[in-house]
């Protein structure tokens, strides 16, 4: 048999084997059998020594032809193979885009951290700052600094739990009051100031009482700043959290860094003011301190009072988020049961 048809057998060999073939891995062992070094073409083309000079560029040609017929078939034969496997395996991982997806439960702030922020947004609105103080703090600004030196009779109102004698855990966020009074600058305008945070008593728990709890204080030190301004800022208060529902009263109180002093109410949420445990039979429920700032504090704080003057409030988100949701338990925000606390997720 001449190489010529030595070749031609090869190549009909080599196309019926790709031909039959549906495996990857055989297709590739074809390709090295059939065109690699040892393989039998090499092997004829060997044998093109021995032709003369003008056979030996046709069974060349002939030989390139055979090859690339080869090579042509085995890669076609690759990629039908590959995009065949690549379609089994779309079959097999098809996805059903129109089932619903995986609900992953989200996050969502404590419902007294969402009151503190709108009592904070709403304040910012207002053109206050806010300025975050410390939950360890000093008995010279808890206490003293707010005209509450060491035996006062009202530190008995707010007693707490000492570090040691002169360091407690604050007992209101009035301290703040004290500290900014010190740092601000009054020639750059009046004090405008929210402080939100947790404070800490030595209170029997009950449904309206926490020995851990929020308040969020607030302070204007500036000219000319009277009680109307005070009543009027307490009733943005009102409206922002309760709108028109509720009713809010003031009566007179007594704080020894404010003179005169009030305490705020607001109608019972439970008894809508005929009067009920919640409320201790009052028809009420008490949810701020406030009133004009005592000359002493301004003073202590270098303030001139005789220029100076304002007043302060440190209202009781706690007692916001009870009324606003009719929550008869303080104690149910604060035993962190997902069910209870899920209520009030923001996004409904
Ligand atoms: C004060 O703490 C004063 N620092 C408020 C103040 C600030 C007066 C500035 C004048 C000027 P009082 O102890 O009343 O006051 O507490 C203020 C509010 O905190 C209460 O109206 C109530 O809403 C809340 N509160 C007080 N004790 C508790 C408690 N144990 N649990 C939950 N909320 C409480």
């Amino acid at each position: 048999m001449g190489l010529k048809d030595k070749l031609d057998q090869l190549r009909q060999q080599g196309l019926t084997e790709v031909k039959a073939s549906s495996d990857l891995n055989k297709i590739n062992d074809i390709r090295v059998k059939m065109l690699g070094k040892k393989g039998p073409i090499t092997e004829v083309l060997r044998g093109m020594r021995e032709l003369s000079a003008e056979e030996r560029p046709k069974i060349g040609q002939f030989a390139n032809e055979v090859r690339d017929d080869l090579t042509n078939a085995i890669e076609a034969k690759r990629s039908e193979l590959e995009q065949a496997k690549i379609n089994a395996q779309l079959e097999h991982e098809k996805l059903d885009v129109t089932l619903p997806g995986n609900t992953v439960p989200q996050g969502q702030p404590h419902v007294i951290q969402q009151i503190i922020d709108q009592l904070v947004d709403l304040f910012i609105g207002m053109g206050y700052e806010v300025a975050i103080g410390d939950e360890v703090e000093e008995d010279h600004y808890n206490f003293e600094m707010l005209n509450l030196p060491k035996d006062h009779p009202a530190r008995d109102m707010q007693d707490t739990f000492y570090v040691t004698p002169e360091i407690l855990m604050r007992t209101q966020t009035s301290p703040m009051q004290a500290r900014m009074l010190e740092q601000h600058d009054f020639t750059k305008g009046p004090l405008k100031m929210v402080s939100p945070g947790k404070v800490y008593r030595r209170d029997t728990d009950d449904a309206t009482h926490s020995h851990q709890f929020h308040q969020v204080e607030g302070m204007v030190i500036g000219k000319h700043i009277t009680m109307a301004d005070l009543k009027g800022t307490l009733e943005v208060v009102a409206q922002e959290l309760f709108g028109d529902e509720l009713d809010v009263r003031l009566r007179p109180s007594y704080f020894p860094f404010t003179e005169p002093s009030v305490e705020a109410d607001i109608t019972c949420f439970n008894c809508h003011g005929r009067g009920c445990a919640i409320c201790k039979q009052t028809g009420w429920i008490e949810v701020l301190g406030a009133g004009m700032t005592h000359p002493n504090v301004l003073k202590m704080a270098s303030v001139d009072p005789e220029v100076y003057g304002g007043f302060a409030f440190g209202l009781g988100p706690d007692r916001f988020a009870m009324l606003k949701y009719g929550v008869e338990d303080i104690r149910d925000f604060y035993q962190n049961d997902v069910r209870f606390l899920t209520q009030f997720n923001q996004k409904g």
